[in-house]
């Protein structure tokens, strides 16, 4: 069987030019070796970027400007990858899959690209000789930050393993020109700016004005009857918008496979609005081109409530119109105009419900379009669509306004009345005499207002539903949707989320990459299961210190990081203990900081024995409409300002929030975390992905069983992590068996005490009440996530995790143990098997032919 290492590597065009090296492996090299044409063609291509793209010379160019250059300079080794492979795919006539997602948070690319196509070292050579520094560079780049935190990573690390395992397919998105807010403190609160990381051009992004897609909007809808009894409709619109792509190449790892994500913007369309619409009106019609444009123009933050947010809905159909069409335009051209071979050809992917309207907009071309019938549309239809499932969130799950619809997808609401008339004719066949249960599972919520519920209509149109944890997956079953998987039990599976381990331990953590190539098959990075040779030398006690090492670098760039630009002072001897992710009440990192008032109070009472010098890491953005979150961001710096200034404290413990967390922040601190919080109430976290980064980081994890800690907590070993608190069956029993939050606090004088002090101004005594409502909520409101009743078990589980660290050795051991057994959260496994069993679509990568014991 070939292996990844048995391949030639793929020529770059540098080494073709050359005749140099075209096997360099930036991992193990030895810079010695390198060669020297290629570090000379590199820099030749640089100053030639430098020069005719930019008309600078060296002497005037600024870092931005050699970013530019250096950026350019890689995306000129990854193109002919990316041309081939997408060449290659065609001539194959296979099967591919189109990953439809509203969020693409890639974050910055030159790292990961030059990593991916090999040329690291050839890089680092080349800008040293020249005298520029690779780590100021990379800082240019701005992120491309076009999502809200996990579903948009994932999304990101999906398309970065089909690209490594030469899945044929690509990512589908919006090209917003604002991606998500830059998140400012001022006086401890969360001030949104305007994110525009599209100022100074994007260099990756190759613009397409030719590929470009009308997209409709609103007027009415006529019956045409043909007169022998056969009737059809005609959607008449009222607006047009023009979709012209942006792709993006994303290298596979190793320079094998690329796969892309195409991103629409929106443009006006000239002759609609600017001609027959406003005629005679020019500022007017300029105008109805500015906000037909404003359709890309920003991301939407993960608000409390999608209502009544017509942009978006907009945004969702455009994103949607334009893909599907762009899809059968594909396969149009490659496989003629027999529609019920889509199946065969194309899978798609709903990431979430935001893409679902797919599913009435495939039926209507081709039903309105292709003249097919019903029937035969519906189960083409029902053939491509999958789709997953990232929240059980009552107040996160779409339901769209009927008058919505109306108003702007007048046909597309008229075939999901139909869809909902023949399942709910199918329901009441198979059950018969329950008008509950019809009511329950229709596409249409008529409670209130008439709303369309997204995730029905995406369950009935998909083949395959799928959660992204285990317990997540039950919870659907045996919850959210228990009516739907009674009627067709095979159709919910489950997928564990995934992490790419190029970006999340090769390119994040360089020293414990470094350490890890010298021990273990150097081919880890695409199979991560081979990480599984550290096992034994979490014994030896010379690896142990290397790998302590390796940690402190990372706990001292860290450092660095928060004391350049927080100006913050930390001892990278203390225990890291980190909590990074958006803010939310269900992530409970209120829970966080009563432990660390508790903690405070008990160093400012003397009780110190069995403690350990802590170093308490926050970071996440706050919804801008979601005030208890924007709360607990003032809380956090309104308790690090007392705690921090404390002398009686300080050498004990920190606490430091990290503003504007990104994918970039992520990077620097999740290598350097030694505890990795995951204290979401039981059953609320779908999955988690931060949780598998900073445990492949080393991170020993505490945590509540939800999402996947749960499966992380198997493979590492319960003893290898801190599990506290109520299981998801408690949490449910908790809360519908008179759960009184009062009757905890007066239970426990500890907590009463940290209570009181929030409540009473202790943190805030210029304005005592400031942070009152978040205890009142606890306290009054019912503490919905159950703080109190966990808040015991937690501060109990830290004081466990202070013993623990005192014995170095055995943590030590702990950590590399969890390295070691973290291969099951490669997200190429997890894209693996969605590619077998859902989209029915094959790797092509020779190396992921070999995937050790878990496929
Ligand atoms: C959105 C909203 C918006 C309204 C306020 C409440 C609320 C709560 C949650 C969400 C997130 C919805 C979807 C989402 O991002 N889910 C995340 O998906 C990740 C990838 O599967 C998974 O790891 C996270 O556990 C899950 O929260």
């Amino acid at each position: 069987m070939q292996t990844y290492r048995d391949q030639p590597h793929r020529d770059h065009p540098v080494a073709a030019e050359e005749g140099g090296i075209s096997g360099a492996d930036w991992m193990t090299v030895d810079w010695s070796q390198l060669n020297r044409g290629d570090i000379d063609v590199f820099k030749r291509r640089l100053y030639a970027h430098l020069k005719h793209r930019l008309a600078r010379s060296a002497e005037e160019a600024s870092l931005h400007d050699w970013y530019t250059a250096l950026a350019h300079t890689t995306r000129d080794l990854l193109v002919e990858t990316w041309t081939d492979s997408q060449r290659a795919a065609a001539s194959a006539d296979a099967k591919r899959v189109c990953y439809l997602s509203l969020e693409f948070l890639i974050g910055r690319s030159l790292e990961s690209n030059l990593l991916a196509v090999g040329m690291m070292d050839i890089c680092h050579a080349a800008l040293a000789e020249m005298g520029l520094d690779f780590g100021a560079i990379r800082e240019q780049e701005p992120e491309a930050a076009l999502g809200n935190g996990g579903l948009g990573r994932l999304a990101a690390c999906f398309v970065d393993s089909l690209a490594t395992l030469g899945i044929p397919g690509e990512g589908y998105g919006i090209h917003y020109h604002h991606g998500m807010f830059r998140q400012r403190i001022e006086d401890g609160r969360q001030v949104e700016v305007p994110e525009n990381w599209l100022t100074y051009g994007n260099p990756w992004e190759f613009k397409r004005p030719d590929v470009c897609y009308p997209v409709r909007y609103g007027g009415r809808v006529e019956m045409v009857d043909d007169g022998e009894g056969h009737q059809s409709f005609v959607w008449i619109h009222a607006e047009e918008v023009l979709a012209i792509a942006n792709d993006l190449p994303v290298p596979g790892y190793g320079g094998f496979g690329a796969s892309s994500i195409r991103l629409w913007s929106a443009r006006a369309s000239q002759e609609f609005d600017l001609q027959d619409f406003n005629r005679g009106d020019y500022i007017g019609s300029v105008m109805a081109a500015m906000e037909s444009e404003s359709l890309s123009k920003v991301l939407y933050p993960d608000d409390s409530t999608e209502q009544g947010k017509v942009l978006r809905f907009r945004q969702e159909y455009f994103f949607v119109a334009a893909s599907v069409a762009d899809i059968l335009h594909q396969f149009r051209a490659q496989s003629g105009a027999d529609w019920s071979l889509l199946p065969e050809k194309v899978a798609i992917q709903l990431n979430d419900t935001h893409p679902t309207i797919a599913i009435p907009e495939l039926m209507r071309l081709l039903i309105d379009e292709q003249g097919l019938g019903w029937d035969e549309a519906w189960e083409i239809s029902r053939g491509v669509f999958a789709y997953t499932n990232h929240t059980l969130l009552p107040e996160a799950l779409e339901c769209w306004p009927v008058a919505l619809f109306e108003r702007l997808l007048p046909r597309h609401l008229q075939i999901i009345y139909e869809i909902n008339r023949r399942f709910l004719d199918q329901v009441r066949a198979q059950v018969p005499d329950d008008a509950d249960l019809v009511r329950r599972v229709s596409l249409i919520d008529e409670n209130g207002g008439r709303r369309v519920r997204m995730a029905h209509l995406a369950v009935v149109g998909s083949h395959c539903v799928n959660g992204v944890a285990r317990i997540h997956t039950d919870l659907m079953k045996s919850g959210l949707f228990a009516d739907f998987h009674r009627l067709y039990p095979d159709k919910i599976v489950n997928r564990t989320n995934g992490i790419t381990p190029r970006r999340w331990l090769n390119q994040a953590n360089r020293p414990l990459a470094r350490l890890i190539s010298r021990h273990v098959d150097e081919d880890w990075p695409v199979n991560l299961d081979l990480l599984r040779a550290l096992l034994p030398l979490a014994e030896d006690a010379g690896f142990a210190e290397e790998f302590r090492r390796a940690k402190t670098a990372n706990k001292e760039r860290f450092t660095s990081f928060s004391g350049r630009t927080l100006g913050v002072w930390i001892d990278p001897g203390s225990l890291f203990d980190v909590q990074v992710k958006r803010i939310h009440e269900y992530k409970r990192q209120l829970l966080n900081v009563l432990h660390v008032i508790t903690r405070y109070n008990r160093l400012r009472h003397g009780l110190t024995a069995g403690m350990v010098p802590r170093t308490v890491i926050f970071a996440g953005k706050a919804a801008p409409g979601y005030a208890a979150a924007k709360m607990i961001i003032r809380l956090i710096h309104a308790v690090a300002g007392v705690v921090n200034g404390d002398p009686r404290t300080r050498d004990w413990l920190r606490v430091v929030f990290v503003p504007n967390y990104n994918v970039s922040s992520a990077e620097v601190i999740i290598p350097a975390a030694d505890l990795s919080e995951q204290i979401s109430t039981a059953g609320t976290e779908a999955s988690g992905t931060g949780n598998m980064k900073l445990a492949l980081n080393g991170a020993l994890t505490i945590g509540t069983r939800d999402g996947a800690n749960i499966e992380i907590a198997e493979e590492v070993g319960e003893e290898n992590l801190f599990f506290f608190g109520l299981t998801a069956e408690e949490v449910a029993a908790c809360r519908s068996g008179g759960y009184d939050p009062m009757a905890v606090m007066h239970a426990n004088p500890e907590l009463a005490e940290v209570l009181n002090m929030i409540r009473g101004g202790y943190f805030s005594p210029g304005e005592p009440e400031a942070f009152r409502p978040l205890v009142d909520a606890l306290l009054y409101g019912g503490d919905h996530y159950l703080l109190l009743a966990d808040y015991a078990a937690y501060v109990a589980t830290q004081g466990l995790v202070d013993a623990a660290w005192q014995d170095a050795a055995g943590w030590t051991r702990s950590a590399i143990t969890t390295v070691a057994r973290m291969g099951k959260f490669s997200a190429d496994l997890t894209v693996l098997d969605y590619a077998r069993d859902i989209w029915g679509v094959k790797a092509t990568a020779p190396v992921m032919q070999d995937l050790g014991p878990y496929r």
